[in-house]
């Protein structure tokens, strides 16, 4: 155990101090490119950041960009048959599932996201997109609070974007969900119906 550990320890000194060394890729081609890094104007700053033989680093630099490329062809491929909307950041997704507020969170969570929660016009325009595209109302990431009238998104953020019908919300802590609508408008509602699954990522 300590043999290994000091084994390890070794390796790593051995490839900081070559790395103190030989790190100094003259153009800044590498890691340091694809993370962004080189972009800086304090090249001393750039030279610290490196942890990589400048071979190696340029090696990882050619398999980063591959696999950067790679994924953006698939990223094109869904966004054209409509599987995926990408807006900024945020990705938006739909199994086109219907099913109660529960199920469909538990399914988001399940794939790594949660239920959309559109944060501004555009996004709420994405998520309308599958609401039209299955032509089905769609619950979002959104809940009714302890304080009767107040909404938040469910990771407990307070909404600073609504799009409510006119006259909602009005379930008066009756309908602690929320459904958009095939206009994009939202309305609170029951939690317990079957809504399309929307999620973000
Ligand atoms: C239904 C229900 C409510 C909604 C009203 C709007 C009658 O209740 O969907 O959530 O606010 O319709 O008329
Ligand atoms: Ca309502």
């Amino acid at each position: 155990m300590f043999f290994q550990s000091f084994y390890t320890f070794t390796v790593l000194a051995a490839l900081l101090v070559t790395c103190h060394a030989l790190c100094r890729c003259p153009d800044n081609s590498g890691l340091l490119k694809i993370l962004g890094i080189a972009g800086k104007d304090n090249l001393k700053e750039q030279q610290q950041l490196s942890v990589l033989p400048c071979s190696l680093d340029n090696k990882m630099h050619n398999v980063f960009g591959n696999v950067e490329h790679r994924l953006s062809r698939l990223e094109g491929v869904l966004a054209l048959n409509g599987k995926i909307k990408e807006v900024g950041e945020k990705l938006f997704a739909s199994n086109g599932k219907e099913v109660n507020f529960a199920s469909a969170l538990e399914s988001c969570e399940k794939a790594g996201g949660t239920l959309a929660t559109p944060k501004n016009e555009e996004e709420n325009e994405a998520v309308l997109g599958f609401v039209k595209q299955y032509n089905r109302y769609a619950y979002l990431g959104i809940k009714e609070s302890e304080n009767i009238g107040q909404f938040k998104s469910i990771n407990d953020t307070t909404l600073n974007y609504t799009n409510w019908r006119r006259q909602e919300p009005n379930g008066k802590g009756t309908e602690k969900c929320v459904e958009m609508y095939t206009d994009g408008t939202w309305n609170d509602k029951k939690c317990s119906l079957n809504r399309l699954t929307i999620c973000e990522f």
